[in-house]
């Protein structure tokens, strides 16, 4: 999707842009069914803890799978659709590399959030900027369901991390709330947001579940990073003149087939 020139202006200053309605609603049922299946055969985990960082809870529920593509050829599409290479070229700079994808599903009610994190502190690369994630809210995404929160303007400040004791394996920090912005979109919205943009999602206290798929993607031509080195070399490039369309990385062809893969996805669903 191409992007106008006042939103690539907005996500370099603000460090964060809401693009509604970026996947279709054709778009967004495959997601759906496709997660379902990933639930059905029990590929998502409970990483929420009831304040130890070990023990999973009973109680609360941070369902996640990360990487995603292993386990699914829709997902793994995913990052290969052109709209999305050409919008995130537009805000990181070409060539861009496919570096990581993960879901986090909070059922209704029992889901838990995600506390405040900045990408950028598990994955240094030089330029916050020069990273961004690309959220997509597969259920409409609100403040009662503990949509995405990010803090503006904050991208190049790099704050204090430590263990998370809600989280199996995340770390946190604590930034000032009281300069959070919930972002509410609803599904088939996406959110970008710059490896160094402080983000959290909340707990979902309605009694539908609420999911978020979140593509990270960055600039393979930064130099002197451990990351972009390991990226570069190892992960999908999607645009450039090393673009393979997935065929370096997975051995077969994966550009062009996103539309087939929705299409494939929606046929074997028994939902309406
Ligand atoms: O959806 C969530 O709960 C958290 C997403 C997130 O923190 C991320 O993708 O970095």
């Amino acid at each position: 999707m191409q992007l106008t020139e006042e939103q690539v202006e907005r996500f370099q200053a603000e460090g964060w842009l809401a693009v509604p309605d970026f996947w279709s609603e054709q778009e967004i049922k495959a997601m759906r069914v496709e997660l379902e299946r990933l639930v059905q055969v029990g590929k998502l985990r409970n990483i929420a803890t009831d304040g130890d960082g070990v023990t999973h809870s009973q109680t609360q529920f941070n369902l996640q799978l990360c990487p995603m593509s292993p386990h699914s050829d829709l997902f793994r599409a995913m990052p290969f659709a052109p709209k999305v290479a050409e919008a995130v070229g537009q805000l990181i700079g070409e060539p861009v590399v496919f570096h990581l994808d993960q879901v986090f599903l909070k059922p209704g009610r029992h889901g838990s959030g995600t506390n405040w994190h900045q990408d950028g502190a598990y994955f240094q690369i030089d330029d916050p900027l020069k990273g961004t994630a690309l959220w997509t809210a597969v259920h409409d995404a609100t403040t009662a369901n503990g949509t995405l929160r990010v803090i503006p303007r904050m991208f190049r400040e790099e704050l204090p991390h430590e263990r998370d004791p809600q989280s199996d394996h995340h770390i946190r920090c604590f930034p000032d709330e009281s300069q959070a912005v919930p972002v509410e979109i609803s599904a088939g919205g996406v959110v970008f947001f710059a490896y160094g943009t402080p983000h959290a999602t909340g707990a979902n206290n309605t009694d539908k579940e609420r999911a978020g798929v979140a593509l990270h993607f960055i600039n393979a031509d930064q130099s002197g990073t451990a990351l972009a080195g390991f990226a570069r070399e190892k992960r999908p490039i999607l645009t450039g003149a090393e673009a393979t369309g997935g065929v370096r990385e997975y051995g077969v062809q994966i550009a062009g087939t996103w539309e087939a893969e929705v299409e494939r996805v929606l046929a074997s669903s028994h939902v309406p």
